[in-house]
């Protein structure tokens, strides 16, 4: 099927779908008719040729996450923190497997001097673990299973790392266990997977973070129209951390916004990334180019067609 007709018919399935559009998600939500004009002005609509398809912006509302100011002493430095983190392994009524029962699970923000004791409780009916990446760990705070240093069905397992001088970036973790032998790629693909973030002081702080897991042709175990819809206000600093799971790579691009190559000193708006990467960018919200509905997606073409796309709405 050709790239326009596919695009087309995930169009024409979203006139069938009660849409969130501007209005709606402000409490009015409207139905977009296909081959018609949406009713509100402020929705996305555009024609694609003879057939008029309108396409309506849609999407699983996202809760950022909200970054926290840190204290600092008189001199400006900041203080060691050790993060006492509990998180519970459990099955949403989706099927998924998550942790604290969110996909991705809750994205951890620590600074580089910070230690972190992490609880694990399992509530599954297979053993579990967390195996992070980045950060300072001892060998049984590894997350496997030739380790031992997993919480087993109705068990615990504590784990801890350190955000060591130079592990600052953006990070991440999974389970490392479950699967057919002792891999843990099951788990990962039910959605045992979430965002670490260790700052340097001195690093600017966003309004919100949004983290967003590539994996197979999902983002965040969502296709479209079900992915994550991310909501900022114009002018706001906004965070994207993007992870990779799976057996695939991935390009991610978002429109309208251009951020700076962590490393280099090029611009970029579109970036490659292979399983078990993960990188971080901050934009302000609409910079230079204003309000409105800008996709996300990944530009791998047989990707975008099976629905690896979402919208990052900025709002005047
Ligand atoms: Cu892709």
């Amino acid at each position: 099927m050709k790239y326009k007709e596919k695009m087309g018919k995930i169009f024409l399935s979203l006139g069938c779908l009660v849409t969130m559009t501007l209005a709606g998600a402000l409490g009015a939500p409207s139905r977009a008719e296909v081959g018609q004009p949406p009713a509100s002005s402020t929705s996305a609509g555009h024609h694609a040729g003879a057939s008029a398809v309108v396409h309506t912006v849609t999407g699983s509302p996202a809760s950022p996450f909200i970054p926290v100011r840190r204290e600092m002493t008189p001199q400006g430095d900041f203080v060691a923190k050790t993060h006492r983190i509990t998180l519970v392994a459990q099955r949403t009524g989706d099927g998924s497997l998550t942790y604290n029962g969110t996909v991705p699970g809750p994205t951890i923000e620590i600074y580089e001097g910070d230690e972190v004791e992490l609880t694990l409780i399992n509530q599954l009916d297979v053993d579990v673990s967390v195996h992070v990446h980045g950060v300072h760990y001892k060998i049984d705070s590894d997350g496997t299973r030739h380790t031992r240093s997993f919480a087993p069905p109705g068990g615990r397992y504590v784990y801890r790392w350190v955000a060591a001088p130079g592990t600052g970036g953006y990070w991440h973790y999974h389970d490392h266990v479950i699967g057919p032998g002792m891999d843990g790629v099951r788990g990962i693909e039910q959605g045992l997977y979430g965002a670490l973030i260790v700052r340097k002081p001195g690093d600017s702080l966003p309004d919100k973070t949004f983290v967003l897991v590539m994996q197979s042709v999902w983002f965040n175990n969502k296709r479209y129209p079900h992915t994550p819809l991310l909501e900022a206000k114009l002018g706001e600093r906004v965070e994207f951390v993007v992870v990779t799971h799976g057996s695939r790579f991935h390009t991610f691009h978002l429109h309208g916004h251009r951020w700076l190559d962590r490393g280099t000193n090029r611009i970029i708006d579109t970036f490659t990334q292979n399983a078990g990467e993960s990188s971080g960018f901050q934009v302000i919200a609409g910079e230079g180019v204003g309000p409105g509905e800008w996709m996300y997606h990944c530009h791998v073409h047989d990707h975008l067609e099976d629905g690896m796309l979402g919208f990052f709405v900025v709002r005047p």
